[in-house]
């Protein structure tokens, strides 16, 4: 395989509602779009940075840097045998991951194309569906909150988590325990939160949460050991997890008992299917998270959700929630037992619709 040509592209796609973080309110999403050509077949990536640098330091301007000036010298023209082989090539470049995985994600849809095969075959997949839970940002009421989460659970989404933050954390929680005693619930703080609120978290208990995600500092795994020790609530960690030495660390010190995948924040599959991997090992379970992402990023999440240690919900939704008409045909559709059918066709298995793209496009620089 011969990397001939790379597109960077900056689309943007209004969001249908506002999202609403720890850190951030998003209500347009600028996404960094990749076209790969290997050997005159293009694979597609998405790259999840941010518009800000506030869930990671990476940015859509960091992103489209670091792949024209580091990432693409590194494998313009090369010969490689295999998308796996590229993320080590890419070691010399530290950090950037969501700029890393733009890229080798869009390498890994080339080879199973080039193989016509699925992309969840060529990772290693071993289901054909995969189980959806949703993200509920925050609300403006606890009202809201409630019937926005009655709507989801009747779409048939098996899991529902919601992001939480100092102010908006325990009563929205006893309300919906109240409302829905028997679903499966668990929270996502964004690193909102210090080891002195440990007590104040502790009250999460009595709502036997399937987990709390990331708690404390994005950076920070050392401190979730301590807030373990107090909490019965399994934690998660996300934005803490840069690579397989962090899930390693973090594991064997006890910090988390799960971890959230994304694709973005650990550099693409082959890091991702390393830490998969590694939680197997430890009996670690883990799920992949979202990152607002278009269909192409959505496409990616789903092939490597269906890996076996994939055995929680994750937040990999239906295409509808997020945008008025997403960028593939057809777009992901969520089932009523809340889940989506791995597609059968080669590579991402979805077809990205090049003309909305177009219309939808900012910038635009081809490499080659
Ligand atoms: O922490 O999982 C997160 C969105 C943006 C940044 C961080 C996170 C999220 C989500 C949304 O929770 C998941 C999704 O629906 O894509
Ligand atoms: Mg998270």
């Amino acid at each position: 395989m011969r990397l001939r040509k790379l597109t960077l592209r900056e689309i943007h796609l209004p969001l249908i509602e506002p999202f609403q973080t720890s850190f951030d309110t998003s209500t347009l999403r600028r996404v960094l779009l990749l076209e790969a050509d290997v050997d005159g077949i293009v694979g597609w990536g998405e790259s999840t940075a941010g518009e800000d640098p506030y869930y990671s330091y990476e940015t859509v301007e960091t992103a489209w840097h670091i792949l024209r000036d580091y990432l693409w010298p590194i494998v313009k023209g090369r010969e490689f045998a295999a998308a796996g082989e590229v993320f080590d090539l890419f070691a010399r470049v530290r950090g950037h991951n969501m700029a890393k995985a733009g890229l080798e994600i869009a390498l890994w849809d080339a080879e199973a194309k080039l193989k016509k095969i699925p992309l969840a075959t060529l990772l290693g997949g071993t289901r054909g569906e995969i189980s959806c839970g949703v993200s509920v940002g925050i609300q403006p009421t606890i009202e809201q909150l409630i019937a926005k989460v009655e709507r989801e659970l009747g779409a048939g989404y098996q899991r529902i988590k919601i992001k939480i933050k100092p102010g908006w954390d325990i009563e929205p929680v006893r309300a919906l325990r109240e409302r829905f005693p028997g679903i499966r619930l668990m929270v996502d703080a964004n690193s909102a939160y210090t080891l002195p609120d440990a007590s104040h978290l502790k009250q999460l208990d009595a709502f036997y949460l399937i987990m709390i995600e990331q708690p404390l500092g994005w950076d920070d795994i050392y401190s979730h050991v301590e807030l373990q020790r107090q909490l019965d609530t399994p934690i998660c960690l996300d934005e803490c997890i840069h690579d397989v030495e962090h899930a390693r660390a973090a594991i064997e010190m006890r910090a988390c008992s799960i971890i959230n995948i994304k694709l973005g924040r650990i550099g693409g599959h082959t890091a991702a299917r390393r830490i998969h991997d590694l939680c197997q090992s430890k009996s670690i379970p883990v799920w992949c998270g979202g990152m607002l992402e278009s269909g192409i990023g959505r496409a990616h999440n789903i092939a490597m959700s269906t890996l076996p240690n994939f055995s929680l919900p994750g937040d990999v939704s239906a295409s509808r929630r997020y945008w008025q008409a997403d960028i593939i045909q057809p777009e992901v559709e969520v089932s009523p037992q809340g889940t989506i059918r791995v597609p059968a066709a080669p590579g991402i298995g979805y077809t990205p619709c090049i003309e909305r793209v177009e219309s939808l496009t900012r910038r635009r620089e081809v490499l080659e």
